[in-house]
């Protein structure tokens, strides 16, 4: 025993508690612990079993990831925690897990390793691993078939999604749903099965069927992973060691195991995931808004503009069980907007993530208004009008004279100057950005964007709400497009450039696509609406510097009101349902156009597509992270993975540049910066750690050690 993990008896049965907060994590120490308690157990002759349960808020939420960086870091193969699974198995006292919170990775290989488990109906359990680009490693391909079947051991092995207590009853994962006090309860089931025979999980092997009858899910399997989970590696793998369990011996099985797992954990793809998981946290950590600053209660909230944006900024405050008022200028806008709210959530149901039940509570909370009588009751607003900060303007003066002091005022804004917008009000310090991504209910990126005057509460309320909103929450400085949208500028510039020069749209798009962009440059521009961008480039026309050059192609294209899937033409040609189909018009006329403006055309590869478009959002990046608008890389890294469908398992644009190794990255940039001038002028902060041999990542720990 050791202050990891506590022993303690109620009468006959032996309590094992688990206690290493946050998430009782299978840190160092703990399976040692556990190991120690279970021979207590067995050599006191007045206990007939034992109990296996976490404090605090959880069971166990698997092994310590942190322990991963260490051994990929140092290269060194930490011991497993199967000689221990095989201990507590092979306990002469039967051992019952008794679960609640999460029972996740080697958690749940933990509680199988127990002869009973017995489950809070709350709790979930799964097999998370592939999330961070592993695989089980303790035997949770092995022994989750043997209690479940293979197919939903592969589904939840190879997906990585959890499921509930009462999905696991059902499947025989647990043997008991403990409603009340779990822990009692676990300890009169111990007493109930006490003296009976112990079933030892790997002995189970009545639902592993065999190799040919198996085939079918496996392909089914690979197939669903290819599709749902392009790029990754791990899924593949965790399908591999189930398949590699059936008609071998458990050993043998584990022994596949094994070897699947340590290839994935020193993968550059594992490396990356497991920076986003940590990543995703560092985020809520703002250096001068410490975590017990005090955050503004919201318990109702207002929307002001129910077109797309707005209808999909309420849903995500209703979904959260938050009263939301929704207002717009007359009726006919209002209608629409409702209506727009109602099919999406009609298509919600449809695909089974809502129930019709919580869709009808939901469309309760939101409350379509023309005016702004109850305004002076809410506790926030966010503002989604058209973008234009002359209106913009009107509705902050407003919204000051009508909402409450210490009400937040935000905006929805996706490139306007926030602190410009807060001086038509009389308390800058209530406003600021919340930059939603369309569409608001489904996209988790939340950008936060802090004005000058941005009150410490009013940023730190609206961190934590938005984990409340399901969403993630990254803080943000006020510039030009503040962080996504200033880096995917360079991102799209390169793009039409590669397309005046030659290339073929859909080479570039495929290009980005295989990279692992969930979907390519063009393809996107004509998603969002091409004439988004194009209005905001005529409006800052005059900040353009005179001599550098600039994209010309899609505003062309615009000016024949080519808008892309809302006009069925941009970049591509669209059918009713909106499926795309090259345009062979568009080819011709940017060829013509290219000519017409002397640009010479010529062959160009994948390789030059990617590291242009690439390299661009990083030398973006860079300058961005210099000038403090980011607090750190992976605050970029998560922006990018959350709101423009950068791939997860390369970690985000500068992990990725890390990954590529920063030198590379940088000689590259300065043949662009050759070639094409003066915009590819590499970021000082990336010479600087090209110079020092530095990473972004030390120069984010370099940041956090200064805060
Ligand atoms: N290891 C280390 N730290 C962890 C951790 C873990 N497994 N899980 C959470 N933390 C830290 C987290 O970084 C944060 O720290 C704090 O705990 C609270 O977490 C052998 C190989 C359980 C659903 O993938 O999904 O087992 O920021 O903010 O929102 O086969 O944490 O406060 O400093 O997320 O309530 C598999 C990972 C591991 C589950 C709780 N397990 N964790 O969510 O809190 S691999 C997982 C989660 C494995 C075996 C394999 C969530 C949670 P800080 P939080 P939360």
């Amino acid at each position: 025993m050791n202050n990891l993990v506590r022993v303690t008896k109620d009468n006959d049965v032996t309590i094992i508690t688990i206690d290493n907060p946050p998430v009782n994590a299978l840190s160092p120490g703990v399976p040692e612990g556990i190991s120690a308690a279970i021979d207590a157990a067995n050599s006191d002759p007045g206990v007939k079993a034992a109990v296996v349960i976490g404090a605090g808020r959880t069971f166990v939420a698997g092994a310590d990831i942190k322990e991963f960086i260490k051994m990929t870091s140092s290269g060194t193969r930490r011991a497993t925690l199967l000689p221990l699974l095989l201990h507590i198995e092979d306990s002469g006292k039967p051992v019952v897990m008794a679960i609640h919170g999460q029972a996740f990775g080697g958690g749940l290989e933990l509680a199988m390793a127990g002869h009973y488990r017995v489950a809070s109906p709350t709790a979930q359990v799964g097999q998370p691993e592939v999330n961070l680009g592993i695989i089980p490693g303790a035997g949770g391909t092995q022994r989750l078939p043997r209690l479940i079947g293979v197919a939903k051991a592969v589904e939840m092995c190879a997906g990585g999604k959890p499921i509930s207590a009462r999905e696991a009853a059902a499947l025989g994962l647990t043997d008991q749903l403990i409603e009340g006090d779990l822990l009692l309860g676990a300890v009169a089931f111990a007493r109930e099965i006490a003296g009976k025979p112990a079933p030892k999980t790997r002995e189970r092997t009545q639902k592993l069927g065999t190799s040919v009858e198996n085939a079918p899910i496996f392909a089914a399997a690979r197939d669903t992973a290819c599709k749902k989970q392009r790029g990754l590696k791990a899924p593949l793998a965790a399908i591999d060691a189930i398949e590699a369990g059936i008609g071998s011996s458990f050993d043998e099985g584990c022994q596949a195991e094994a070897k699947l797992f340590t290839e994935c954990l020193f993968s550059d793809q594992s490396k990356a995931l497991i920076h986003v998981f940590f990543g995703e946290r560092e985020v809520a950590k703002i250096p001068d808004v410490p975590r017990e600053t005090p955050a503004i209660p919201v318990n109702r909230v207002a929307v002001v503009g129910s077109g797309t944006m707005g209808g999909g900024i309420a849903m995500v405050f209703a979904n959260a069980g938050i009263p939301v008022l929704l207002k717009d200028v007359d009726e006919a806008a209002l209608e629409l907007g409702m209506g727009k709210i109602r099919k999406n959530y009609a298509s919600s149901v449809q695909r089974g993530r809502f129930t019709q039940a919580f869709v009808d509570e939901r469309l309760k909370l939101i409350t379509p208004v023309l005016n702004y009588d109850a305004f002076s009751d809410v506790d926030m607003v966010v503002e989604a009008v058209f973008e234009g900060m002359a209106l913009k303007k009107t509705v902050f003066a407003d919204l000051d004279r009508v909402c409450r002091r210490g009400a937040i005022l935000a905006t929805n804004t996706s490139t306007l100057n926030i602190d410009e917008i807060a001086a038509a009000t009389s308390r800058p310090e209530a406003v600021i950005g919340t930059h939603f991504f369309s569409p608001a209910n489904v996209m988790r990126l939340l950008e936060i964007v802090r004005g000058k005057k941005s009150g410490k509460e009013v940023i730190a309320t609206c961190m934590q709400l938005s984990k409340k909103l399901g969403k993630i929450g990254v803080l943000v400085g006020n510039c030009r497009g503040f962080v996504g949208n200033r880096m995917f500028g360079p991102y799209r510039r390169e793009a039409q450039f590669l397309i005046e020069e030659g290339a073929e749209v859909e080479a570039v798009d495929q290009a980005l696509a295989e990279f692992g962009m969930a979907m390519g440059p063009m393809a996107t521009g004509d998603l969002a609406g091409l004439d988004v961008g194009w209005r905001i480039r005529k409006e800052y026309r005059h900040l353009e510097k005179p001599g550098i050059r600039q994209p010309f192609a899609e505003d062309r294209l615009c000016e024949m009101g080519r808008y892309g899937q809302k006009t069925g033409r941009g970049w591509y040609r669209y059918d009713e349902s909106r499926r795309p189909s090259n345009d062979p018009e568009v080819s011709a006329l940017v060829r013509k156009w290219s000519a017409d403006a002397g640009i010479p055309q010529r062959q160009i590869s994948a390789e030059e597509i990617v590291d242009r478009c690439i390299y661009a959002l990083v030398n973006e990046g860079a300058r961005i992270l210099e000038e403090g608008y980011a607090l750190r890389a992976v605050d970029i890294d998560i922006i990018y993975i959350n709101g423009y469908g950068f791939p997860a398992y390369r970690g985000g644009p500068m992990w990725h540049a890390d990954t590529v190794g920063l030198q590379k990255v940088y000689q590259r940039i300065c043949e662009f910066h050759q070639q094409h001038g003066e915009l590819w002028e590499p970021a000082p902060l990336l010479r600087r750690l090209v110079e020092t041999g530095k990473t972004f990542a030390e120069f984010d720990k370099e940041q956090v050690a200064a805060a």
